[in-house]
């Protein structure tokens, strides 16, 4: 679907979570997460080549113009990938979040988005930080299959979709790291994966 410029965002007919991302963005991020979850959300694919997601129609959900972000029925919205996966991971948890959980989901995400990605797809920080980050992170995927109790979390969605993207992007030998190559098979079995990062 695409968002009519000029013209106020439609009320839903179905109201429904609404994620708003491109073609190819870190949407996709998300939507893996909402997958994963089943639970029912709309996509709204922002036409970013032409620029809708710097109309003030996207705008007054991101100032920013960058996606994704979400919109609940009540008109809420939230951006950064991390700041939603947090949001939906608390929604929709079957017991509280502690403190301590909370904290080392956000560690990992923060980790995600603020570190490995630049470490990693930034070209002027690779050659420095790539080795040490995936040194670090192999040895620790070769105590654990998953970042946080050794259950799969959000934690996985941000680093592993990180992780995923670089096969798509870029070309770096990771032969070096197998804890960590087995952790991005992992993540591509899952089924919430195949049907979103995987299709890209
Ligand atoms: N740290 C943000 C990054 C958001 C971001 O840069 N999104 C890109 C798409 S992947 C975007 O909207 N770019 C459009 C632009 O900068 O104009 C997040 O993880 O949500």
């Amino acid at each position: 679907m695409s968002l009519h410029l000029q013209i106020p965002l439609p009320l839903p007919l179905n109201p429904m979570l609404k994620l708003y991302g491109g073609a190819f963005s870190r949407a996709t991020i998300v939507k893996w997460y909402l997958e994963e979850l089943a639970i029912a959300y709309e996509f709204i694919m922002l036409d970013m080549q032409a620029s809708e997601h710097r109309q003030d129609a996207f705008l007054q959900i991101n100032p920013f113009g960058k996606v994704p972000a979400i919109v609940e029925d009540d008109g809420w919205h939230l951006w950064e990938s991390g700041a939603i996966l947090m949001y939906l991971a608390e929604k929709y948890a079957k017991t509280p979040l502690s403190l301590a959980k909370r904290a080392e989901l956000n560690q990992w995400i923060i980790f995600a988005n603020a570190t490995l990605g630049p470490g990693i797809f930034v070209e002027a920080n690779r050659e420095r930080e790539m080795p040490r980050l995936l040194t670090t992170l192999n040895s620790i995927l070769e105590q654990q299959s998953y970042l946080v109790d050794n259950e799969f979390s959000i934690a996985d969605v941000a680093v592993g979709s990180l992780l995923c993207y670089i096969p798509l992007m870029l070309k770096l030998d990771l032969s070096p790291y197998p804890a960590v190559l087995d952790y991005m098979k992992r993540m591509t079995e899952r089924s919430a994966f195949q049907k979103t990062l995987g299709k890209r």
